[in-house]
């Protein structure tokens, strides 16, 4: 099977974790992209979706699924994300679209994060796919030193030739040559960085399930 038949896969799997009458957290990425297309089948089903990123959206809206505003829903029952990177234990690297300030407010706001992923993307160590963090630009190259003060590489990510801008007006900048051991202890101290606006580590916001896409089918690890 082709990576892309294996995203379709999964995103057809994830159908099973959508509650009817309710509306769906959906993240963003070429994995959901098949998740939204396949939840298209089902839309009269549910209320709609609060979406991680204008692309979702303008996806969602596209195929007739109404898009809630985050703000307009307490809790979400589950909430259907792809990943960079993710570990046996649920826990990701993600951002590597961009959307990972809003896809942790959703992930944050729902009570159960599915992710869906290619085999690709499960690894033993986080770490192998550079970290995304969405910083304030004016923080840029004192975030950059304080990642090769812990031993990474930063460098902003461009776009066009130019910084790339986030969906919240920000940048991003990609650090590699990091081996994050302990996903949580790495999220919290990041976090506290002034100027880190989110970091693309979900450790708090871990996935409770993950379908992977196989060879042999798919293959769930919660
Ligand atoms: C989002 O999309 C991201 O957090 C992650 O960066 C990316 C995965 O994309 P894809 O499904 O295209 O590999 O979920």
């Amino acid at each position: 099977m082709t990576q892309d038949e294996l995203k379709a896969l999964v995103g057809q799997a994830a159908l099973q974790y959508v509650v009817p009458g309710e509306i769906v957290g959906v993240g963003t990425g070429s994995t959901v992209n098949k998740f939204i297309d396949a939840l298209a089948s089902m839309k009269d089903r549910i209320k709609g979706a609060v979406s991680s990123s204008v692309a979702s959206t303008e996806r969602l809206q596209a195929l007739g699924i109404p898009v809630f505003d985050s703000n307009a829903v307490e809790e979400l029952s589950v909430y259907i994300d792809g990943a960079d990177e993710i570990d046996g234990r649920g826990y990701m690297i993600k951002g590597g679209g961009a959307a990972l300030t809003r896809e942790k407010i959703v992930a944050a706001q729902s009570r159960r994060f599915v992710c869906i992923a290619d085999e690709s993307k499960l690894v033993g160590t986080l770490g192998r796919f550079p970290v995304p963090v969405e910083v304030i630009p004016m923080a840029t190259q004192r975030l950059i030193r304080q990642f090769a003060a812990m031993g990474g590489s930063a460098q902003v990510r461009m776009k066009d030739g130019k910084a790339l801008v986030t969906d919240n007006g920000q940048s991003i900048v990609d650090v590699s040559g990091l081996r994050i051991a302990d996903p949580l202890a790495f999220e919290d101290e990041v976090s506290q960085w002034p100027g880190v606006v989110t970091v693309g580590v979900f450790a708090h916001q871990k996935a409770a399930v993950c379908l992977l896409g196989t060879a042999g089918g798919v293959r769930t690890i919660e």
